[in-house]
């Protein structure tokens, strides 16, 4: 019987953070249903029970939450634009996806489920960095997908009793991030383009900075959430990221010395719904959770350089 349930567990989060729990001997349960997740990305976690299911179907989400303890949910339809062009699916598999899966922890007995908030919940408020007591204002079908899902989380915490735990993530990079779809992650997209050396386009002027926040910083607050006493952390929200941030044109530098890219960037139209600036107040996660990013920026992307080159 598995005490741990990731969802997403083919994709590039869920898929490593079950990888950290199977090397600490957890039992770990998984569960995908392959729309963007990754079969490659099971690689390495043949220990991991593994269930190919779709949580928009409660069938699923009951199955899949009998016997387990603790969530880390996971699953969702990621990318700004991707909600843009279709926010009806990025609903289903964020929102839909997310209270159903609710419904079948609190009815299996689930005691926690610690999740994938996103940064982008803060929208464009110029206040930076952002804390946890601004009120969210979401910009895009994305980001009121994520609050929604966060609401129902502390919801849940207050009308049933549930230890939810929300970790608002700020822009998550590092292997096994997807690099093929135009929807991936920035730095994803200009690891494989610059290494394979493809010209990668920024959108606007490249003036836009981000808290990217290598992976295994992500999976550690992870762990800590899930093990932090309930009295702490039930019903809460916090940031999880580095508490500095980096501009687009700095990154594209920094990566033609990774990658040896010898060209420019090509400068397209700004991306609807994108954000200026994106940096986290990181304090609240330190105080509930003893959370402390261990890898920072520079030698997160050297990692994740040497990853894709490797993956080639
Ligand atoms: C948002 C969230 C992030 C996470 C993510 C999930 C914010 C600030 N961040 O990331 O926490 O939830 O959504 O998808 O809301 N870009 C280019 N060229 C490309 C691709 C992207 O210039 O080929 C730009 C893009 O316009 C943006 C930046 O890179 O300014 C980052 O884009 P992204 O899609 O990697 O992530 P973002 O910030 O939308």
């Amino acid at each position: 019987m598995a005490k741990y349930l990731v969802t997403g567990a083919a994709g590039f989060i869920g898929r490593s953070i079950a990888a950290a729990l199977l090397a600490r001997g957890e039992s770990v349960r998984g569960v995908d249903h392959f729309l963007t997740g990754k079969r490659e990305n099971l690689v390495g976690l043949e220990a991991m029970e593994f269930v190919e299911g779709d949580l928009t179907d409660p069938v699923v989400c009951a199955h899949v939450c009998s016997g387990v303890e603790i969530v880390f949910h996971e699953a969702a339809l990621a990318s700004v634009p991707r909600s843009v062009a279709d926010p009806i699916a990025t609903n289903r598999n964020c929102v839909d996806a997310t209270l159903n899966l609710l419904v079948a922890a609190r009815e299996a007995g689930v005691r926690r489920v610690v999740y994938a908030g996103s940064s982008s919940v803060y929208g464009e408020t110029p206040t930076l960095p952002k804390h946890e007591e601004m009120l969210p204002a979401p910009i895009t079908p994305y980001a009121v997908a994520k609050l929604a899902g966060e609401h129902y989380l502390a919801a849940f915490s207050r009308v049933y009793g549930m230890e939810n735990v929300t970790l608002r993530y700020f822009n998550v990079f590092g292997p096994h991030q997807d690099p093929a779809s135009h929807y991936s992650g920035v730095l994803a997209i200009f690891c494989r383009k610059m290494l394979a050396g493809e010209q990668p386009t920024i959108h606007g002027d490249g003036a836009q900075s981000r808290d990217f926040t290598y992976i295994d910083n992500v999976v550690a607050a992870n762990l800590l959430a899930a093990a932090a006493p309930g009295e702490k952390v039930a019903g809460r929200f916090m940031n999880v990221a580095t508490g500095s941030a980096i501009s687009l044109n700095q990154t594209f530098d920094l990566l033609c010395g990774l990658t040896n890219y010898k060209g420019k960037p090509a400068y397209g139209e700004p991306r609807s719904g994108d954000i200026k600036h994106s940096l986290a107040d990181i304090r609240l996660a330190k105080e509930l959770l003893g959370y402390a990013p261990q890898v920072d920026f520079a030698e997160g992307l050297r990692r994740t350089v040497e990853w894709y080159r490797n993956a080639q």
